[in-house]
């Protein structure tokens, strides 16, 4: 019997995944435990797959409702997807086989802030849930649970489902322990109190997830890695991305309209996001703290060296090496990173309070600087909005950054007109490329176009943005955001080159049909 089941009465409920999957009924909504390839549960999903596929070769239905924190693992999404197991999904994912089966009409996907899911399940926007599946990293004599490697929206589901599943993995260190914030004092409108966070690093909760003990119908232990995908070293383009950003910085230390260590950094998913942490290495700025989403390994050697001082975040996301790093200092990092529900990392009271300074990616901005971070060509979806719309429209400075082009310099990422907005212009105040900045503060629609074409898009691209624009002036009926907006959508290039990826899903979507 494993040392981190220690509740006796939970002791007799360890049994295997599949003997905890056969309590899952086909139409159950399950939300699960995840965000960002850590703290996911490893082998449940895999069983309830086979679970699926059984039913399926007999020739009955089997479809789950599956609500996360955030991207999980292939082991979770890409196992359910695959078997079409999966009727609706929410919030963030970022799996290639998802993605195609939602892309392809074969499964829902509703794209949440993810602030906003914990409290739509609790106001009763999105229906029971019925199952929760949560890893933890042990179970404690008294029933409590030591969170794993993510917190996401674990307590919401703990308190809400009808039955609870845990997998207890003993891969996790058990020095997390103590590294948690988990905040029982949300409430429900007209009775909500002020968050009383002042300090992103400030504590305000408990160490331990509760959960009423009568509820957990299983116990499953495991003992497997989380995901830790490797980032790529910083290129050239982020490279400069990340200079363009420090320098801004620095102006505006020097300006008076921020202090000397900044304000609290939030920094998205992926490689540009981590290569920005890297140039904060060696920038001129002391005593850093961060109020953000995911602790991935820029962030993580920022506090190795002593220039971030503490950080609050609701998921590690790092890569093998980040994780070695991680375990050899556990003791140093828990004395400076909080982990939090996502409703509260993301809680737009807090990170207007704070003051954050918001850094995401984007798939295409628009001259007038909307920001489509979320779809392809208007209709597919790449991942979801994630939590950067939580850090966008409450943050003190929000940056959105991307290469000037995508796909080898075939696709403009700078067009006349988004062909989905995530981040509309009034929340969006500074577009950066590898081209340079786009300061887009106090700056009318006008005004906004001429410097966010001048300095960051792509020298193939910029002459007919140019010529768009100047045809829209003279066009366009009304001249406060001057478009041709029979044209706006279809920028030439753009829909040139994506000729071939607009066949095939339509192939896949007609295959399906
Ligand atoms: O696809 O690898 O197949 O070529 O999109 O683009 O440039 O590698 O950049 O990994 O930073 O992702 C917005 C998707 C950017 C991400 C997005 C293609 C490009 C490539 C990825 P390939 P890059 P990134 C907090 C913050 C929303 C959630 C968020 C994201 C792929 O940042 O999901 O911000 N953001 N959360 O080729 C066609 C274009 C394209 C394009 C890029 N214009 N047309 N394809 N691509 N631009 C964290 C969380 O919320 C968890």
């Amino acid at each position: 019997i494993s040392s981190r089941v220690l509740h006796p009465q939970l002791r007799s409920k360890i049994m295997t995944a599949a003997d905890a999957a056969a309590l899952i009924p086909s139409g159950a909504t399950v939300g699960m435990s995840g965000f960002t390839g850590a703290g996911y549960p490893k082998l449940l999903p895999l069983a309830l797959a086979e679970r699926i596929n059984a039913h399926h070769a007999r020739g009955q239905k089997f479809k789950l409702n599956v609500w996360t924190g955030a991207s999980t693992a292939p082991e979770l999404d890409g196992a359910l997807a695959k078997v079409d197991g999966i009727e609706l999904r929410l919030p963030y994912q970022s799996d290639p086989t998802c993605r195609k089966r939602i892309n392809a009409g074969r499964m829902d996907y509703i794209d949440i802030h993810l602030s906003h899911v914990a409290q739509h399940v609790w106001f009763g926007f999105l229906g029971k849930l019925d199952v929760a599946i949560v890893e933890v990293a042990g179970i404690r004599e008294d029933g409590s649970l030591i969170p794993s490697s993510s917190v996401g929206n674990n307590k919401t589901w703990l308190d809400l489902a009808d039955k609870v599943i845990l997998e207890v993995n003993s891969w996790q260190d058990i020095r997390l322990e103590g590294m948690h914030d988990i905040y029982y004092g949300t409430q429900l409108p007209p009775h909500r109190k002020p968050i009383p966070i002042l300090e992103s690093g400030d504590r305000i909760g408990e160490k331990y997830l509760r959960c009423d003990p009568s509820k957990i119908v299983a116990v499953v232990e495991t003992n497997l890695p989380d995901r830790n995908s490797a980032f790529n070293a910083p290129d050239e383009n982020s490279q400069a991305i990340a200079g363009h950003i420090l320098e801004f910085l620095s102006h505006e230390v020097k300006k008076g309209r921020l202090p000397e260590n900044l304000l609290p950094l939030q920094s998205g998913v992926g490689n540009v996001a981590n290569a920005v942490m890297a140039g904060l290495e060696d920038a001129p700025f002391e005593n850093l703290t961060a109020y953000t989403e995911v602790m991935q390994d820029g962030m993580l050697h920022l506090l190795r060296k002593g220039k971030l001082i503490h950080a609050s975040a609701t998921a590690l996301s790092l890569s093998p090496e980040g994780y070695d790093e991680f375990t050899s200092n556990l003791d140093f990092y828990r004395e400076r990173l909080v982990l939090r529900p996502q409703e509260i990392s993301n809680h737009p009271e807090v990170i207007r309070r704070l003051g954050v300074i918001a850094m995401n990616g984007l798939i295409e901005a628009d001259i007038y600087g909307n920001v489509n971070s979320t779809h392809i060509m208007g209709t597919s979806i790449m991942n979801g909005i994630g939590g950067s719309g939580d850090f966008a429209r409450n943050s003190f400075l929000s940056f959105f950054m991307t290469p000037s082009a995508a796909k080898g310099g075939k696709i403009s990422c700078i067009v006349p007109m988004a062909s989905h907005v995530d981040h509309t212009e009034h929340d969006v105040q500074v577009i950066v490329t590898e081209q340079g900045l786009a300061d887009l503060r106090g700056l009318s629609p006008k005004a906004r176009a001429k410097v966010i074409i001048q300095n960051c898009a792509h020298p193939t691209f910029r002459p007919a943005l140019k010529e768009y624009y100047k045809r829209a002036l003279e066009y366009s009926p009304g001249l406060h955001t001057p478009h041709i907006i029979d044209e706006a959508l279809g920028f030439l290039p753009n829909w040139m080159a994506n000729k071939a990826a607009r066949e095939a899903w339509r192939e896949d979507a007609v295959i399906q049909a």
